[in-house]
């Protein structure tokens, strides 16, 4: 099977306590309802529905510090996040995992970097989310997620499936960023992860953001994994996220990335996250990640 047409499992990851507020657990029912595993069928792709976890047994998890809030819940979830999508990927599928919040990539790169050598990720997003513990000004568990992946902040997250860190900062590259936090940019800089800001974008170009960016995660790494935020898009285009921030990606530069995401040839894997259906009763986000996810997967207007 080539890598580049794997076949998809789709991970829903019905989560929000790494978020500050609820919605984005509403995330992977309104993505399926707009299509999605239909648009993988039209693709031929397969699209098989991983079997829902157990998330009962987060209600019961009160764990929560004031500069990680509901820590005890994202760590139970990351586990068996990192467990279905190390599983997915041994068994030769593209794992796609909706969200929830961004805390769930705290699992699924824990889980790919248990079959992937020297994974590369891009992270597209309006955030770095690159706060530790000792940096953030929300204590949301979201906002911390890429620096747990570098090894960045507390132990129990960092060391998550024995592996610290999980992915070298020469790998990873941040697309789309326009609200930074102040320590968060230290730990950018400190890091050594590439970060294209929209103004990066509106000066070079979305094409030449993403060749560099592409070349950045491919360079010798045995696959890529987009991270993809529906916050990096404007709001006008996707209002059903949690932290709006104007000037984003347009539509047509959102689709452009994802189309050159595809034709890269190298990425094994995806997430896409945040979107909340509670902030968008007219459904049109979720419409818009499907649309994008599509482009993403290889659908093409001629
Ligand atoms: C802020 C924090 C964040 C997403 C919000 C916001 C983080 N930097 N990430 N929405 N996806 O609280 O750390
Ligand atoms: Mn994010
Ligand atoms: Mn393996
Ligand atoms: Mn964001």
């Amino acid at each position: 099977m080539s890598k580049h047409r794997q076949p998809v499992t789709v991970l829903p990851v019905p989560f929000h306590y790494g978020a500050s507020r609820p919605g984005a657990e509403g995330g992977p029912q309104a993505v399926l309802q707009a299509g999605l595993m239909e648009k993988l069928k039209l693709l031929k792709r397969t699209g098989t529905l991983h079997p829902p976890f157990e998330w009962q047994k987060l209600s019961r998890d009160r764990r929560s510090m004031e500069r990680m809030h509901n820590w005890g819940r994202v760590l139970t979830m990351s586990e068996d996040v990192a467990e279905a999508v190390h599983a997915i990927a041994k068994n030769g599928a593209f794992p796609l995992t909706i969200g929830g919040d961004h805390s769930i990539s705290i699992g699924t790169i824990a889980g790919l970097t248990q079959h992937i050598q020297q994974l590369g990720v891009i992270w597209i997003d309006a955030h770095a989310d690159m706060n530790t513990p000792k940096t953030t000004p929300s204590g949301n568990i979201h906002g911390m997620a890429l620096a747990a992946c570098l090894g960045l902040g507390d132990g129990r997250f960092t060391g998550l499936c024995g592996v610290n860190p999980k992915l070298q900062s020469k790998r990873v590259v941040l697309v789309g960023s326009r609200e930074l936090d102040e320590g968060e940019k230290r730990n950018i800089y400190g890091s050594g992860i590439t970060c294209f800001t929209m103004h990066d974008i509106d000066r070079i170009g979305m094409a030449r953001v993403m060749e560099r960016a592409i070349a950045i995660a491919s360079y010798g790494s045995e696959g890529i994994h987009v991270s993809f935020d529906i916050d990096s898009v404007d709001p006008g285009e996707a209002p059903g996220t949690g932290t709006p921030v104007r000037g984003g990606l347009n539509y047509r530069e959102a689709h452009l990335a994802m189309e050159m995401l595809y034709d890269c040839g190298r990425v094994t894997s995806a997430d896409v996250v945040e979107v909340n259906p509670l902030l968008d009763p007219s459904g049109r986000t979720a419409r818009l990640a499907v649309e994008l996810i599509g482009s993403l997967l290889g659908e093409r207007i001629l």
